[in-house]
Formats: C-alpha cells, structure tokens, sequence
C-alpha cells in the first residue's frame, strides 16, 4: 500500500483531534439532582414541575434536572446541609429551613423590595457572598414573592396577644409570635395536619397561600390580618456543583432562572384568590383597627430585625438597607 505524505498525516491526525474535542464539547449534557423542602402536593412544587418540564425540553444536551423529590426524599430541615455537602445539586426551599446552615437564612424573609429591585441594588450580591462563604451554595432565583405570613388560630383574639395559645411555628415566627406570649411548636410543614388534629397546637403560622393544599382548612376557624414579611421560597445550589457549569451551562441556566422570576407576577393574584377562598370555606378574619394594625405590622419587622442583629450583627447591618423599602430606610 502507498505511504501518505507524513505532512498531510499530521494534518489529518489534528483534525480528527480537534473533531472529537468539539463533539465532546456538544455532548456534555449535565444532570442536576434537586429536591424540595416542601411537600410535593403544595403550590410551589406545583410551579415548580412545569417548570423543571420546560428546562429539561429546552436543556436537551446542554443541561437538565432530575427531580428527586420533596420531604419524604430528604426531610424539609435537613434539605440546607444536602445543598451544602453536595448530597444534591439544588433545593427548592427556604432560609427558615437551613438556619442549622447559616443563621442568616432566615433574614430573607424580611426584604420589602422586589427580587427585581434586589438584583439591581445589590442585596442579591450581597446575599451571595454570604451564601457562598457561609453556606457553600449559591442563591439562584426566588420565585415566591408578595406572599404575607399570617397567624391562623382556632382561638379568637381582639387585640394582637398570643397568651395562652399553642402555635406551630418555623424559624420565621418564633421572636415575633414569642413576643406575642405564645407557647411555639417547630414543625415541618408535614406535621402541620396531625398537629391541629390532636389539638396539639391551636393554630399555626403561613403565608396567605396554600393552607388548601394540605387540608389545613379542615381544622382552621380564624386567619388574622393583617399579614407581615414576605414568605420566600428560592432556588439554591450547591457552590462547587455551580461553579462547574459550562459557559453555555450557565447561560442557559440564568435564562431559565430568569424566566422562573419572571413569573412571579402570579403570587399577588393568587394571594387575593386564596384569601377569597378561604372566606368561602368559613374562615373568619380577625381585623384590628387600623392603629394596631400598625403597631403589629412594625412589631413584627421591628422584632425581626432585632433577632437578625443579634444572630449576626455585620450582615444584618449590610442586608437591612438593601432589603428594607426606601420609605423605611
Ligand atoms: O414553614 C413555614 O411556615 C415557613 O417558614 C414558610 C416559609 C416560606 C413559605 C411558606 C412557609
């Protein structure tokens, strides 16, 4: 057989190289495992799914996620340390549920700007130096906004005073509703049903949306306004995990994290919906005057914020104005 010329060889030889470089390239999809601190049968995972859905269609080859699950895949408290170690990629979740990561997941609950407004002036970068140093993850979206905290009690009040009552709680509550003279109980959201079942606690504290998905209207007498904090539920990821995404990787992600935000327009009505609906399912309002209305609304933030200085004083100080509405500033 005739011998090739030894230049065109090498040339040939570089090619082929180069070719399969660039096909590795094209065929480095990644899979990213995430899980949910909340149950599978609420309304953020029922956002979530479609979502994930969209993602995967349009992260074919590049980047897709493989959903793991809610509590029963990893219990709600512990979904923080699973992002943190790397035991998955991401969580849907909340900072009330990995303060045993950083205290300073709980202050998210205080912002009275938009996410939007967080991005432009620095308080999602400020946020992230925290995440990343403190918590080895890295804060990707927060697709649940201008969603209240409220208490739901089975025991009327007419003023705002907690004396004598048992409520469930999360981190979120437990200064403010502590100040109000309730006894708390910490449960996941899993718990919440059995507990106002066997009379355990009176009454409970969440946002304004989702005491339907759970059956907690079942055994719900009263809500009371007005609400207070923003309820905030965010993507997180684990740092390393992030940090190895790909250029195209990343740019996918952040256009699917920005197309998740996008979305967030959603909560306000369904805020006024759920409330509706529960007026309908006989639960009553508990309204104060306006004045003490207020004076709750203030005491809350007051309280939190206190809590917040006094866990961490440096990051409550850098977060408080970025996340505080420039009237309160
Ligand atoms: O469990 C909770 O009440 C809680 O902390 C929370 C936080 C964000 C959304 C919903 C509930």
């Amino acid at each position: 057989s005739r011998v090739l010329p030894s230049g065109l060889l090498t040339r040939l030889a570089v090619l082929l190289a180069a070719a399969a470089v660039s096909t590795g390239a094209i065929a480095q999809e990644r899979t990213l495992r995430l899980v949910s601190g909340f149950p599978e049968n609420g309304i953020y995972v029922q956002r979530l799914l479609p979502w994930i859905k969209q993602f995967n269609t349009e992260g074919k080859g590049v980047l897709q996620i493989n959903f793991l699950g809610g509590p029963k895949a990893i219990p709600a408290f512990e979904v923080g340390n699973a992002v943190k170690t790397g035991v998955v990629d991401m969580a849907l979740t909340t900072g009330a549920f990995y303060t045993n990561v950083m205290p300073e997941a709980d202050f998210l609950k205080l912002t009275q700007v938009s996410v939007v407004e967080q991005r432009k002036n620095g308080a999602f970068d400020a946020i992230n130096k925290v995440w990343n140093e403190k918590g080895n993850m890295q804060y990707l979206a927060r697709v649940v906004e201008n969603q209240p905290f409220h208490i739901y009690t089975n025991k009327k009040i007419d003023k705002p005073d907690l004396t004598g009552q048992k409520i469930r709680i999360s981190p979120v509550y437990r200064d403010f509703f502590q100040a109000l003279n309730a006894n708390v109980v910490t449960t996941a959201p899993g718990e919440v049903y059995t507990a106002l079942e066997r009379g355990v606690v009176d009454g409970y504290g969440w946002p304004i949306g989702g005491i339907f998905d759970l059956n907690w209207h079942e055994k719900t007498k009263f809500r009371v306004d007005p609400g207070f904090y923003d309820a905030e539920v965010s993507l997180i990821m684990n740092l390393p995990s992030f940090k190895k995404l790909t250029d195209a990787q990343r740019a996918f992600l952040d256009k699917q994290l920005a197309a998740y935000e996008a979305g967030n327009a959603f909560w306000t009505q369904y805020g006024k919906d759920e409330a509706a609906r529960q007026e309908k399912a006989g639960i009553q309002t508990i309204r104060f005057d306006e004045a003490t209305a207020k004076s709750f609304r203030d005491k809350a933030y007051d309280i939190g914020w206190a809590g917040a200085a006094k866990q961490s004083p440096d990051i409550a100080a850098r977060f408080k104005p970025l996340f505080s509405s420039p009237a309160a500033k």
